[in-house]
């Protein structure tokens, strides 16, 4: 089924090969006292996308298709965090720091759980992640060859950050990607109007783009 309104050029979606992969929806980026906001961000655009999010689940659930969520966080000793990602920026807070939701960006404390709207189903796939993409020291890639997967609609935050990294590791990798332009935020509108032109730039040299109406129309 194609998707017409996809940038840019119509999207063959394989309903039988597509997953959707979710990234870090997590209270840490989107609440207010978690890593997003300590350093210096307003996190209110990022909540105004959960409940199309929670669209786009809903729809790929209805479908029978394979969600798959992410969460960035790390080990409790911090050793899968490399010093350099330790150090960097100038955050209120770092990560490892006790904050209002636990430890910050911390596996297994309150603020690196997905946001309770889009809660992961028991059974769906829930991968902790120590870089920005999603195949980083991460089983994703066994896990999409075990689903069978050739296609990702990719959604979550932030646009130009882990959406754009796990994106283009996707792409790498011989995946077809298509992201949904309304359900992935920036903390900086520009940097998400960047990525999506870079993304679909020279022939679709990273991937696609397309609203969330028209992906679910495909796919149901
Ligand atoms: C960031 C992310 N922005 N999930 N993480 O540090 O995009």
């Amino acid at each position: 089924m194609a998707i017409a309104s996809a940038l840019p050029f119509p999207f063959a979606l394989d309903t039988s090969r597509v997953g959707l992969v979710v990234i870090d929806m997590q209270r840490d980026f989107l609440e207010p006292g978690g890593f997003g906001e300590s350093l210096g961000n307003d996190v209110r655009p990022l909540q105004a996308i959960v409940p199309t999010v929670a669209t786009l689940i809903a729809g790929f659930r209805q479908a029978g298709r394979p969600v798959i969520h992410t969460r960035e966080c790390h080990a409790p000793d911090l050793s899968d965090c490399p010093q350099p990602k330790l150090a960097r920026g100038a955050p209120g807070m770092r990560i490892g720091d006790p904050g209002p939701m636990g430890r910050i960006l911390i596996r297994g404390e309150p603020g690196a759980e997905i946001v309770p709207e889009l809660a992961p189903l028991p059974g769906e796939i829930v991968l902790d992640k120590p870089g920005k993409g999603a195949f980083h020291a991460t089983p994703l890639q066994a896990e999409l060859r075990r689903l069978g997967l050739t296609q990702l609609v990719l959604a979550g935050v932030t646009t130009e950050v882990c959406v754009q990294t796990t994106m283009r590791e996707a792409n790498d990798r011989g995946y077809e990607c298509l992201l949904a332009q309304d359900a992935t935020e920036s903390y900086f509108p520009e940097f998400k109007a960047a990525t999506l032109a870079m993304i679909r730039a020279q022939g679709a040299i990273v991937g696609w783009t397309a609203g969330t109406d028209a992906i679910l129309e495909a796919l149901a």
